[in-house]
């Protein structure tokens, strides 16, 4: 799938949900237009009573002419026909936080080391993204393993988007507090 086109983007066949449920480390991120978390990200997926996938997230932000804080963040997941592909809606806990909608899809996950995320917010006349951002997750703090990182690469590359990211820094500003021992 390197034609680039967001309608030919694989994402992970017969996706598990519960499998994917737990603490995730965004290691890499691509941004998209915008404001955007800037590092210390964490996103703990849940599958609720009813099968639902939610998730809450935290990240370093930078709003009100750089004023650095932590955005504490939830997300409800909508299925699609394609179970690697789904729908966010998105908010944060306070008010002057990002809310949206957004597509959110797993390309490739071995659900105990990686993950990639990816979601175009929006698709350009010819059928290339005109603005992405995409999360590679690791399920460990420090990093992808190295056999993880081939991986990730292709997957890079099959969402056009090698040479992108940036590597996303855990430094404990975003403190774990409530929103892991919550779950
Ligand atoms: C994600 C993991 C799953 C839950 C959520 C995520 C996205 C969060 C944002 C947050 C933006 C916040 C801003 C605040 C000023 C994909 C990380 C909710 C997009 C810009």
């Amino acid at each position: 799938a390197q034609d680039c086109q967001v309608a030919n983007i694989q994402t992970m066949p017969d996706f598990d949900k519960s499998r994917y449920a737990g603490t995730w480390y965004a290691v890499g991120k691509k941004d998209p237009e915008g404001i955007f978390l800037i590092d210390n990200i964490v996103a703990q997926f849940t599958i609720d009573e009813d099968g639902k996938m939610t998730a809450k997230a935290v990240g370093k932000v930078n709003i009100f002419n750089n004023w650095e804080l932590c955005a504490e963040m939830f997300g409800t997941f909508e299925e699609t026909p394609e179970s690697g592909k789904f729908r966010m809606k998105y908010w944060g806990i306070s008010s002057y936080l990002q809310s949206g909608n957004d597509d959110h899809w797993v390309i490739d996950t071995d659900y105990d080391n990686y993950a990639v995320h990816y979601s175009c917010r929006l698709v350009d006349a010819d059928g290339t993204c005109l603005d992405s951002y995409s999360l590679i997750f690791s399920r460990h703090p420090g990093g992808l393993r190295p056999e993880d990182q081939p991986i990730v690469t292709q997957k890079k590359m099959d969402l056009c988007l090698l040479g992108k990211y940036r590597r996303v820094e855990h430094t404990g500003f975003c403190p774990n507090n409530g929103f892991i021992a919550m779950q």
